[in-house]
C-alpha cells in the first residue's frame, strides 16, 4: 500500500489458511451440481431456487445474469450451469440490507470488511444518501435522489464535467434510454466496462472485418472441423460453452486450447444432465493444450500461418476475392524466425507442427478468445494475428468457422449496439438524431481510464453509476479512490453492496435497482427486457420473482425519471416510458439500425439475430470493402532480470468483484484468494517455500506499486509467469498501462518483483 492510498479502497487482507491439493482434471459433473444447491439453497431458500433455476434461459424467462454464451435453441429445462446459479441466487438471495444496517456502521468500518462480506449482507432496498462530511448513509425519498441529481447536473460548469459509467448486465430498453438522456443532455462521456473487457476485440474486428463483433453462429460449433480457445477459461466463466464443446467434438471437431494455464474445463466435462440419464463417465476436451507463455500469442499464430504457407493450405479463391493485404502478410511472416517464435512461446516444435496440423487440414475453423488476449498492450495486434490466421484459409462467413470473440457481461454487446459508447460513429448519430429527435453532441467522450484521469485532476462533478463496482474493477486503486474523492457526487444505482458505495465523491447516492430475475410491474402491467448475446441474438427476458422490496424501481424508471426532470415531454415523451417498454423499443426501431419491426420481432421464440454483414455475406464494411491482412510487428517479450510477468485472472468463486467464496475448486487451491501461482523451479530458485509470505512490486516507468501480504503457490504455469486474483491485484495493475487502440488496462502483462514478506504473519482461520 502506498502512504497517500485511503486505506478503504482496498480489499483488506485476511489472514486464511490456505488448502492446496491436485487441479481437478474433470469440470461440472457432480461437485458442480452439489455446489449449485448448496449456494442456492443457502442464499434463496427451496422455494426460491426451485422457481428461479427452472425459469433461467427459457423462453419465457429470464437471460442468466452469469455471462454472455447463448441459448440453444432446443434449450432443455438445465439451462444453466454451476456458476450462473450462483449469479442467480446471488441477486435473487432472501436477505435484504434493512433500515439500521447503515446507521449501525459507518462508511469506514464497512471498508475494513471483506468484499465477500459486504456482498454476503444481502440487497439494497431503499435509496440512501450521504451528504459531504457525512460518515453514514441515511435513508432518503426517491424524488430527493432524483432532485439532488438533477440539481448537479444543472449546476456544472459544462456537461463534460459528468460521467455516465455502465456494467454490462444493463438491458438493451436501459441502456439506449441512458445513452439518449446523456446524448440529450449534451456528452458523449459514456465509458463501460467494455473499456475493461472486449474493447480491443472491438477495435481489432472494425479494422479487419469492418464489425467489432464475431461472426459465429451458435449451430456452427456442431459444423466445425477445428475450435481454437485462446486465453479463456470457459469451466469457469462460460461453463456453458463446454456443451457446445462436448457437442463439437463428438461432431469430431479437433479443439486446441492455448493458455498459460491448464484450465480444466479444458481438459475433460461431464455434463450434469448425463448423470439423469446414467451415464457416468467424463469425455475429454482438448486434443492439444499450448502452455504458451504469458503475452506470446501472436508468436504462436506467426508460427501457425507459417506451416498453412509451408503447406499451401490457404484458400486463395477467398484471399484474392475478399482480402487485401496478403502479400505483405507474407513477406512479415517470412521475416520472423523460428527461434523468435519458439523463444517467446516457450513451445516445443513439435507442438507447433501438431497445431499446424490441425489447422491445416480443416475445412472449417473456429477461433474464440477472451480477456487472455484483450488485456495485453498488444491485446489489438494479437487479435488481429487470430483474424490473419483464419482469413488465410477463408474461415469467415462460412458454416463452422468464424472469429467468436466470447463476451463477458450477459447484455455488454447490447449495450455497445444501442449506444453505450464514448466513441460513437457519426452514422450511428446520425440515425440516432433522426430517430429521436434530439441533437447529439459529436466531441468523443471519456473512457474508463480517461474518467480516471479526468477525475484525479478534478475535472469530474457527477459521476454516475449504472451497475457495476468501479472503485474495485479499475486498475490502481489508490489513483482510483483520490480522484473519486474529488468528484461532487457519485451515484450509484445497483443491486448489491460493493465497494464502489463506500469510496465515493463527496455526496453520494445509492439507488437500489430490479434484478434480472425479479418481476418488473408497471402500471399494474408486467414487462420484459431484451437483451444480446455473445452471437448478436436479440431476445427477451422476463423476470418472475417477487422483488427484494417494495421500494426498487426499474432502471428504466430510473433513467426516465431524472430525464423527465431535467428536459420534460418537450423533445422526447419521457414520461411515457416507464409505463410500458413497447414504446422504448419503438424508438429504438427508429433510431437504431437493425431492430426494424423489433416488438413483433423479439416476440417470437429465440428472438431474432442482428445482421452481421462478413458472416451472412461475406461483406466487409471497412473503407477498401475488403478484410484486411493486418500487419503489426511482434512485441518485445523481454523481462528484466529478477521480475516476473503478472496476469490477474478470475477464480471460480467470484463475478468479477463479487466475491462468492474463497475457494477455486479446479485449480485446488481452497479458503484464501491473497495467493500468488508460481512456477515450482522458479520458486525454488527464489527460495521460497509453498504458502510462503511474500509482498508482490509492480514496475512501471519508474513507478513503484507494492501490495504486500500474499501466499506463493507452487502451479503448473510456464516459468517467469505468475498469477493473481483480481479485484485484490488491482492495486498493481498501473493505470498508465494500456493497450495500444483500444486503452483497455494491461491487467495480463503487469511487470513485477516478488519477495519474502520481512513480517510472517501466522494465518488462522477465521
Ligand atoms: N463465473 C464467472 N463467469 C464470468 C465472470 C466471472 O467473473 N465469473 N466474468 C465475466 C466477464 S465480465 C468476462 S470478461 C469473462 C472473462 O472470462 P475469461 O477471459 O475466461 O476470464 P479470466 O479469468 O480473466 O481468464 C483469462 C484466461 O486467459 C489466460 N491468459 C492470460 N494471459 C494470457 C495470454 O497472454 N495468452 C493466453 N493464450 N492466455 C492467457 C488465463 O490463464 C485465463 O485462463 O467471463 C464472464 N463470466
Ligand atoms: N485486474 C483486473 N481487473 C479487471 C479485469 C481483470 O481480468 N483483471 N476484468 C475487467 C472486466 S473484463 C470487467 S467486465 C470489469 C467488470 O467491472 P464492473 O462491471 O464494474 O464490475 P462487476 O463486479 O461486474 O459489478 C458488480 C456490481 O454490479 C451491481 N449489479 C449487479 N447486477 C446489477 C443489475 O442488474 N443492475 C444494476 N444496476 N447493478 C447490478 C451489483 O451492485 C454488483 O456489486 O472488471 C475489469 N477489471
Ligand atoms: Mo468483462
Amino acid at each position: 500500500m502506498t502512504d497517500h492510498s485511503p486505506p478503504s479502497a482496498f480489499t483488506p487482507i485476511e489472514k486464511r489458511r490456505v488448502k492446496i491439493s491436485n487441479t481437478k482434471k474433470v469440470a461440472a459433473g457432480i461437485p458442480a451440481t452439489m455446489s449449485t444447491m448448496k449456494h442456492s439453497i443457502k442464499k434463496m431458500g427451496i422455494i426460491r431456487t426451485a422457481k428461479s433455476l427452472t425459469m433461467v434461459n427459457q423462453k419465457h424467462g429470464f437471460d442468466c445474469p452469469g455471462c454472455a454464451w447463448p441459448d440453444p435453441s432446443h434449450a432443455t429445462s438445465f439451462e444453466f450451469c454451476e456458476n450462473g446459479a450462483k449469479a442467480v441466487a446471488d441477486e435473487a438471495m432472501k436477505r435484504t440490507i434493512g433500515r439500521d444496517f447503515f446507521s449501525r456502521f459507518s462508511l469506514e468500518e464497512l471498508s475494513m470488511k471483506s468484499d465477500y462480506w459486504l456482498n454476503n449482507q444481502g440487497r439494497l432496498s431503499e435509496p440512501l444518501y450521504k451528504k459531504p462530511q457525512d460518515t453514514h448513509y441515511r435513508p432518503i425519498s426517491w424524488d430527493e435522489a432524483f432532485s439532488i441529481i438533477t440539481n448537479q447536473m444543472n449546476s456544472l460548469e459544462n456537461p463534460n464535467k459528468a460521467v455516465f459509467y455502465t456494467s454490462g448486465r444493463t438491458s438493451n430498453e436501459a441502456a439506449f434510454l441512458y445513452q439518449l438522456m446523456v446524448r440529450q443532455f449534451g456528452t458523449n462521456n459514456l465509458p463501460d466496462c467494455s473499456n475493461m473487457c472486449h474493447e480491443s476485440s472491438g477495435r481489432a474486428l472494425s479494422q479487419t472485418i469492418g464489425i467489432g463483433k464475431g461472426t459465429v453462429f451458435l449451430e456452427d460449433f456442431d459444423k466445425s472441423d477445428l475450435i481454437l480457445v485462446i486465453g479463456q477459461n470457459p469451466g469457469t466463466n462460460h461453463p456453458r460453452m463446454l456443451t457446445a464443446l462436448r457437442d463439437a467434438k463428438r461432431n469430431g471437431a479437433k479443439i486446441i486450447h492455448i493458455n498459460p494455464l491448464p484450465e480444466t474445463g479444458l481438459v475433460r466435462f461431464k455434463h450434469p444432465q448425463d448423470y439423469l440419464k446414467f451415464r457416468f463417465s467424463s469425455e475429454s476436451l482438448a486434443d492439444l493444450h499450448l502452455q504458451v507463455k504469458i503475452g506470446s500469442d501472436s508468436a504462436l499464430m506467426i508460427g501457425l500461418m507459417k506451416i498453412l504457407l509451408e503447406k499451401n493450405a490457404i484458400d486463395q479463391g477467398f484471399i484474392d476475392e475478399h482480402t487485401e493485404g496478403f502479400s505483405n502478410l507474407c513477406d512479415h511472416i517470412r521475416s520472423i524466425s523460428w527461434a523468435k517464435i519458439l523463444k517467446d512461446t516457450g513451445l516445443e516444435m513439435e507442438e507447433i507442427q501438431k497445431a499446424g496440423e490441425y489447422c491445416a487440414s480443416s475445412k472449417a475453423t473456429i477461433a474464440c478468445w477472451a480477456m487472455g488476449l484483450t488485456q495485453h498492450k498488444h491485446g489489438v495486434a494479437m487479435i488481429q494475428d487470430v483474424s490473419n490466421l483464419l482469413l488465410m484459409g477463408g474461415h469467415i462467413g462460412k458454416p463452422g468457422a468464424g472469429l467468436c470473440p466470447v463476451r463477458g457481461h450477459s447484455n455488454v454487446q447490447g449495450d455497445r449496439t444501442v449506444g453505450i459508447w464514448e466513441r460513437p460513429t457519426e452514422s450511428f448519430l446520425l440515425k440516432l438524431e433522426k430517430g429521436t429527435g434530439i441533437k447529439a453532441p459529436r466531441e468523443h467522450g471519456l473512457d474508463v481510464v480517461e474518467t480516471i484521469q479526468a477525475m484525479h485532476s478534478g475535472n469530474v462533478d457527477l459521476f454516475f453509476c449504472m451497475g457495476g463496482n468501479f472503485v474495485s474493477a479499475t486498475p490502481d486503486t489508490p489513483i482510483v479512490a483520490e480522484g473519486l474523492s474529488k468528484v461532487g457526487l457519485t451515484v450509484q444505482v445497483s443491486t448489491k453492496l460493493n465497494r464502489s458505495h463506500l469510496v465515493t465523491g463527496d455526496a453520494a447516492l445509492i439507488l437500489p435497482c430490479l434484478g434480472r430475475t425479479e418481476s418488473d410491474i408497471q402500471d399494474g402491467l408486467p414487462q420484459f427486457v431484451t437483451v444480446e448475446n455473445s452471437m448478436g441474438v436479440v431476445h427477451q427476458s422476463q423476470g418472475k420473482l417477487k422483488p427484494a422490496s417494495d421500494q426498487l424501481k426499474s432502471e428504466v424508471s430510473i433513467v426516465s425519471n431524472i430525464a423527465y426532470s431535467l428536459f420534460g415531454d418537450d423533445a422526447i415523451t419521457w414520461s411515457k416510458f416507464p409505463q410500458n417498454y413497447d414504446s422504448i423499443r419503438e424508438l429504438i426501431s427508429e433510431s437504431i439500425n437493425g431492430f426494424d419491426d423489433y416488438n413483433a420481432r423479439v416476440r417470437k421464440p429465440g428472438g431474432f439475430y442482428l445482421p452481421n454483414p462478413p458472416r451472412d455475406k461475406r461483406i466487409f464494411h471497412t473503407p477498401n470493402k475488403k478484410a484486411n491482412f493486418m500487419i503489426n510487428s511482434l512485441p518485445d517479450l523481454t523481462v528484466p532480470q529478477e521480475k516476473f510477468v503478472m496476469m490477474t485472472i478470475r477464480s471460480h468463486d467470484q463475478y468479477n468483484t463479487t466475491i462468492y467464496g474463497h475457494d477455486d475448486r479446479y485449480r485446488g487451491i481452497k479458503g484464501n484468494r491473497r495467493v500468488v501461482l508460481m512456477n515450482a523451479k522458479d520458486m525454488i530458485q527464489r527460495g521460497l517455500k509453498s504458502k510462503q509470505v511474500v509482498d508482490i512490486s509492480s514496475h512501471f516507468n519508474g513507478v513503484v506499486r507494492t501490495a504486500k501480504h500474499w501466499l506463493a503457490i507452487p502451479y503448473d504455469i510456464p516459468r517467469g509467469n505468475v498469477a493473481t486474483y483480481f479485484p485484490e491485484a488491482n492495486q498493481l495493475v498501473p493505470l498508465e498501462s494500456t493497450a495500444d487502440l483500444s486503452n483497455t488496462p494491461t491487467s495480463k502483462w503487469v511487470i513485477c518483483s516478488i519477495i519474502p514478506s520481512k513480517r510472517e504473519i501466522a494465518h488462522e482461520e477465521e
